[in-house]
């Protein structure tokens, strides 16, 4: 049998140990679906986490993985990706990792665009740590951290990717695997920097916001007349959030050469395949001194 025919292939033999119903089951699903739809072998592929819940995703994910640190999924994806650019890298982990600890890392990954795909598993809350309300939790959110409800306005990752220059900015809901998958399938095709947000169902830390609640609220914004090429209606469309009709669909997609087609070094060969024997560098460091 084709390797390729193998629809197991990217299957691990160890199991998630997530919560029965935790939407971070429908990501991962999404996530294998569109590598297999696109046609990739376990080989191609490396994914990066920071820490928590979401972030243990590359342990059942048949791919290179590296769990990093809290919040720093993103710089080690970028640092995979220009070492070897032939590879597809999709970074992943929480809110708590990529809208607080890790904050710095998104804006500059959005303005910077290095041909990544960046999927946050948005549940606004911390959930590794016991639910914390995150900086995606709704204002009143009351949880181990605020017992009097939220008090901070919730960011908008969606609005923020667009106005940080982010080329491809989408959001997904966990509950809709056919959709998440599309949008992902998407994203990893796209020339540069790629975030879909997940609104992810926390069944034991915000549970308010389960399967139901969001099924009464999504609608894709495909099925209307959004032109996801039109950068400043995207922006008003993030910026109009509101909680009674989540938007979920590709909100912009525009056309920026990558940051690594900007660089010489990377032109002819990956650098990891670029042969560094002959190279000496001690002309260069007696200059330093
Ligand atoms: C530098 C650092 N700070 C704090 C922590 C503790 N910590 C571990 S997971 C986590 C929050 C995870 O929340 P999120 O990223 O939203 O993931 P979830 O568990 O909700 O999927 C925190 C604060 C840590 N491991 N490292
Ligand atoms: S605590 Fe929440 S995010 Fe973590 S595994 Fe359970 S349901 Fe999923
Ligand atoms: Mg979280």
């Amino acid at each position: 049998m084709n390797n390729s025919d193998d629809k197991t292939r990217f299957n691990t033999v160890a199991r998630p140990n997530w919560c029965p119903g935790c939407g971070n089951f429908g990501i991962q699903s999404a996530v294998k679906k569109a590598l297999l739809e696109l046609d990739l072998e376990p080989h191609q592929v490396v994914m990066t986490s920071g820490i928590g819940c979401s972030s243990k995703i590359p342990h059942w994910l048949n791919v290179y993985g590296l769990h990093a640190l809290h919040g720093r999924s993103l710089p080690v994806a970028a640092g995979i990706k220009l070492a070897n650019h032939e590879l597809v890298v999709i970074a992943e982990g929480g809110d708590g990792d990529g809208f607080s600890e890790g904050l710095n890392h998104f804006v500059q990954a959005c303005r910077r665009n290095i041909d990544l795909t960046y999927i946050v598993h948005n549940n606004g809350v911390f959930s590794l740590t016991t639910g914390q309300a995150s900086a995606t939790g709704e204002k009143g959110f009351v949880s181990s951290s605020t017992p009097e409800g939220a008090i901070e306005t919730a960011l908008n990752p969606v609005a923020l990717a667009i106005a940080a220059g982010a080329t491809f900015v989408a959001r997904g809901f966990s509950g809709n695997i056919d959709q998440l998958n599309d949008l992902v399938v998407a994203a990893v095709r796209h020339r540069g920097f790629a975030f879909i947000d997940v609104m992810q169902i926390c069944v034991t830390y915000n549970p308010a916001r389960g399967y139901k609640w969001y099924k009464e609220r999504v609608y894709d914004v495909q099925e209307g007349s959004h032109d996801p090429a039109d950068r400043n209606k995207a922006l008003i469309s993030a910026v109009e959030f509101d909680e009674d009709r989540l938007a979920t669909g590709i909100f912009y997609q525009g056309d920026q050469n990558p940051y690594e087609e900007s660089l010489p070094q990377l032109g002819t060969d990956p650098l990891v395949n670029q042969d560094i024997e002959g190279i000496d560098v001690r002309s260069l460091m007696a200059e330093l001194v």
